[in-house]
């Protein structure tokens, strides 16, 4: 049964991976026998991670909203380190105010970093795994990929586009032997919910509005993108899997 979920001699690329849920993505890869190409703009912090995560990390830092960049160093990780076989577009930030007052510059630099990096970063990798006829692709989406809430609109309407995405690839990918599936987190303890949770009254309604009565440990997602990344998903294809206490279950 192991050998289904066994990640050994597999390399993943995780975008957005030195902190949060893609670091505890990584990590989880790295557990199940996966080397992992740590990525993120800051270059210190991602080579901190890499120390961290041991010998089966290597540093790729590079930005991922611009697509030249992307495709340099998409052919640069597969000249240097090998073939990708997974990728976790998890890249993502947030920003929140009313959609009336929202920032034009704030709304474009969510919609990059949530949604054009999906995408250039997908035509870089995808391009390669067709060409080896296999390769498994996972996208982070979010319980806002279904649900809206006040304050966070850029962020909401990006990630019900990667869900989409995820569907459109899927659409394109399969007969290439390629699955494309995403995540959906629901309220997890990271740097991007750090205000909220610091926030009694917001904090108490997750808990409340979630059947498991508390915010999500990131390490909570790591059997779900294992899952994705292995052979055990062989047959799953455009699935969208909700990993958040059951919060889209229930009214
Ligand atoms: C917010 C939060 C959410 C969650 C996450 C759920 O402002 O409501 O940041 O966006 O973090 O996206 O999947």
């Amino acid at each position: 049964m192991n050998r289904l979920f066994d990640l050994a001699g597999r390399l993943a690329l995780v975008t957005g991976s030195s902190r949060g849920i893609g670091r505890a993505i990584a990590e989880g890869y790295v557990a199940a026998g996966a080397r992992v190409v740590i990525n993120g703009r800051d270059a210190a912090a991602v080579a901190a991670t890499v120390k961290a995560l041991g010998a089966s990390a290597v540093a790729a830092p590079f930005d991922v909203i611009k697509k030249e960049t992307v495709e340099t160093a998409v052919a640069q990780i597969e000249k240097d380190i090998g073939p990708l076989d997974i990728l976790v577009n998890n890249a993502g930030m947030t920003r929140r105010a009313p959609i009336v007052d929202f920032p034009e510059a704030d709304w474009r630099e969510i919609m990059a970093t949530n949604l054009d990096s999906v995408f250039f970063v997908t035509q870089a990798v995808a391009r390669r795994m067709i060409a080896r006829s296999r390769g498994k692709i996972v996208n982070i989406c979010s319980v806002m990929s279904e649900l809206g809430r006040p304050t966070i609109a850029p962020y909401t309407a990006s990630k019900g586009a990667v869900k989409m995405l995820t569907k459109a690839m899927c659409a394109e990918f399969a007969k290439h032997g390629i699955t494309a599936n995403g995540i959906s987190p629901g309220y997890f303890g990271t740097e991007l919910n750090t205000a909220l949770m610091n926030d009694e009254k917001f904090s108490a309604w997750v808990c409340a509005r979630t059947p498991a009565g508390r915010w999500g440990k990131v390490e909570e997602l790591q059997g779900a993108a294992i899952f994705l990344a292995s052979d055990a998903s062989s047959f799953v294809n455009g699935h969208i899997l909700f990993v958040d206490g059951g919060m889209t279950a229930v009214v």
